[in-house]
């Protein structure tokens, strides 16, 4: 294996990259070295940037990468993907527009697609910032498209969750945002230079007002959420919105990760990682289960000499 802990604690991006990639593929090596990481992981903060397709996520994330690196941080950057059904690639190439950003060794992107298996985007992306944290990268940004279930539970992994809209959609915000607004920490309303922005923020912020008090962590309530108004597309220029947005994200840190409300959150969002982590294992030993095929079983029931009910439970008592 071409990586250890002392070249990934090193920083050094090639022991990293290979160290994602096993993880990625489920190696055993991967494995063993990802437990050995944890104790020195803990140390980096996780912003996750998330909104409906083509509010300028990117371009935000984009900016927020160069504000951490004029402040001197190392930033690690998570895109994930979930709504393509492709591999990586190009689709999700044309959604991250950091280029710029790539021949910075402060910088190190990470993308992550789904490849089809079923709800393991929360545990890649605990994976892969617990890498990222460990060599060093202490500001974490993860970019999720899109608006589903896939994006809540990769935002658990999240210290603070921004979600990104734009002004005008009209009726069309109540419909869209209702699961988002209920994750968001920060509430960024991007496009400011378009028209429409007071109204989308009276909107949100009527919603808001509407929000339960106790949102999907137990912990958010309606009047905690900033919204802070950007043009991500001026980067870090005057009025580009990009410094305040940091800057409220800040204010949550302070708020939601000292003291007892902090050791209360990390204990959520723990427990998130290793549910996250059993249904996984679980999952692995189904699928082991049922890889020699259930052609005798399909035969009992189809003959009508076991029912279905019965054989389920017969093959679940045998997993082990
Ligand atoms: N006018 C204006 N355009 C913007 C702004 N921010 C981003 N854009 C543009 O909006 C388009 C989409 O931006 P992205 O950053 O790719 O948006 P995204 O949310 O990451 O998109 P997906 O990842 O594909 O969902 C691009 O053409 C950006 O240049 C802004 O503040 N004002
Ligand atoms: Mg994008």
């Amino acid at each position: 294996v071409s990586y250890s802990l002392d070249r990934v604690l090193a920083g050094e991006v090639v022991a990293g990259a290979r160290l994602m990639r096993d993880v990625d593929d489920r190696r055993p090596a991967g494995l063993a070295l990802l437990k050995q990481l944890h104790p020195h992981t803990g140390k980096a903060y996780i912003t996750g940037v998330t909104g409906n397709p083509g509010a300028g996520k990117s371009t935000v994330v984009d900016a927020l990468i160069a504000h951490h690196r004029a402040a001197g941080h190392k930033v690690g950057v998570v895109a994930v993907d979930p709504t393509s059904p492709f591999s990586g690639g190009a689709i999700l190439g044309d959604r991250i527009r950091m280029q710029r950003h790539a021949l910075d060794p402060g910088v190190f992107i990470r993308s992550l697609a789904t490849r089809g298996h079923l709800g393991g985007l929360s545990r890649s992306t605990f994976d892969v910032v617990s890498v990222l944290d460990a060599m060093g990268y202490d500001q974490i940004l993860v970019e999720t498209v899109g608006v589903g279930q896939d994006e809540i539970e990769v935002m658990r992994a999240a210290h603070t969750s921004v979600v990104v809209t734009v002004p005008g959609l009209g009726d069309d915000i109540q419909a869209i945002k209702a699961g988002l607004l209920e994750i968001a920490d920060v509430l960024c309303v991007n496009k400011a230079d378009r028209e429409g922005v007071d109204r989308t923020v009276r909107d949100l912020l009527h919603m808001l007002d509407l929000r339960p008090t106790s949102g999907h962590d137990g912990f958010g309530t309606g009047k905690e959420v900033e919204i802070v108004q950007t043009i991500a597309t001026k980067g870090l220029s005057d009025g580009s919105g990009i410094v305040e947005l940091a800057a409220a994200v800040e204010r949550h840190r302070a708020v939601a990760w000292t003291g007892e409300a902090g050791i209360r959150r990390a204990r959520i969002r723990a427990s998130a990682q290793i549910a996250e982590l059993v249904r996984a294992l679980l999952a692995d030993r189904v699928e082991q289960g049922l890889a020699r095929g259930l052609a005798d079983e399909a035969d009992a029931v189809v003959q009508r000499r076991e029912d279905p009910y019965t054989v389920a439970e017969r093959l679940v008592a045998r997993l082990r």
